[in-house]
């Protein structure tokens, strides 16, 4: 390493122990670069796919009243993929190039969009669990060292916290509900809450990524330390509301102050994210079909665009 670049590694890092964001045109490490276009690229990816198991319910919701917030969250997540998108974009990739890693496999999502919708009720659970278990993490990325990404979650959050109350609200409406009614919010607990505990990472011992990122304040906290508190946080709710957690051995120790659980299945972790999903390929299909069928919007867009500055080049 030349001289210039240990110095400006120095004043880099410590920025970064002070508190300092890192903006685009700062001097960054080129690895730390790589590793927030990995982490942001795959997370907005993560919001785009995520779009598809709710989307999915959007002709079946059961009044008017939750067609219309199931639309709002669905739009919200889109929303959330742009933000995300452009604020990658600040470290000098294209979002063309990020979506093309997405549609050859290239680039990661979250394992979690890899299960099926299959009842009404999973629309309840994937506000309640899966968005609570984003906002968990997402809270810690919000104080993280670079600017875009940071501040972009902290508009994130606020509208995660909207998902995260209307998925327990329809949990509620369904456990307070008919017999049948309540057996659905279980059946949906059952199916969604391993999955939504992996979706947080693999453990700490099983994490490359960790430590280069916790000491550049990109990760703030470590998964396992974001899991318990998402686990500490969300049981005293499902008891609540008289559902019970498909782990046996869940149990609060008081000494602790925290709840103690089971195994995780790793290897269906794993191998989720190796693409053997329930649900894997036809995620990707569906992205790859809608940037498809989507080529001429872009197109006409980008014609239009032109073609108007053209003319107010014309005119000046
Ligand atoms: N799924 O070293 P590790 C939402 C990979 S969407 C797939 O711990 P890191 C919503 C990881 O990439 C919000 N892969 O990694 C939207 C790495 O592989 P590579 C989703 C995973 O980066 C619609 C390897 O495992 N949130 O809220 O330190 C509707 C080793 O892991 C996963 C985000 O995307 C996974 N779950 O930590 C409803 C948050 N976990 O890349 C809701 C942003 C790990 O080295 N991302 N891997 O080949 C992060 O915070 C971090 O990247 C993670 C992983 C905590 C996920």
């Amino acid at each position: 390493m030349v001289k210039d670049e240990k110095k400006l590694l120095a004043e880099f890092q410590a920025k970064i122990d002070k508190g300092v964001k890192i903006e685009p045109k700062d001097w960054m490490p080129e690895h730390y670069r790589k590793q927030l276009i990995r982490m942001m690229s795959q997370h907005a990816h993560s919001e785009i796919v995520g779009m598809l198991p709710e989307g999915n319910w959007i002709t079946r919701a059961p009044s008017l009243r939750r067609k219309a917030i199931l639309l709002a969250k669905v739009q919200d997540e889109a929303g959330h993929g742009m933000y995300l998108y452009s604020a990658a974009e600040t470290l000098g990739i294209d979002r063309t190039e990020m979506l093309e890693q997405l549609h050859t496999g290239k680039a990661k999502y979250s394992s979690i969009f890899n299960y099926p919708t299959l009842t009404w009720a999973d629309i309840g659970a994937i506000g309640w669990l899966v968005d609570g278990a984003a906002i968990m993490n997402q809270t810690a990325l919000a104080k993280g060292s670079y600017g875009p990404y940071s501040r972009a979650m902290v508009r994130i959050c606020k509208e995660e916290s909207f998902h995260n109350r209307q998925g327990y609200e329809i949990m509620c409406s369904l456990a307070f509900g008919t017999p049948e009614q309540k057996a659905m919010a279980q059946d949906a607990l059952n199916r969604w809450w391993w999955p939504a505990i992996m979706m947080l990472g693999p453990s700490d011992d099983n994490s490359p990524n960790s430590a280069e990122l916790m000491s550049w304040k990109v990760k703030m906290e470590s998964n396992d330390s974001i899991r318990q508190r998402f686990i500490d946080r969300t049981v005293p709710q499902g008891d609540h509301i008289g559902l019970t957690f498909p782990d046996p051995l869940l149990k609060f120790n008081k000494e602790t102050g925290h709840y103690e659980h089971g195994p995780i299945n790793w290897e269906e972790f794993f191998n989720v994210v190796k693409g053997n999903g329930p649900c894997n390929k036809a995620r990707l299909k569906a992205r790859v079909d809608a940037d498809k069928d989507g080529k001429w919007v872009r197109e006409a867009a980008e014609a239009y665009a032109m073609k108007h500055t053209e003319k107010e080049t014309l005119a000046a």
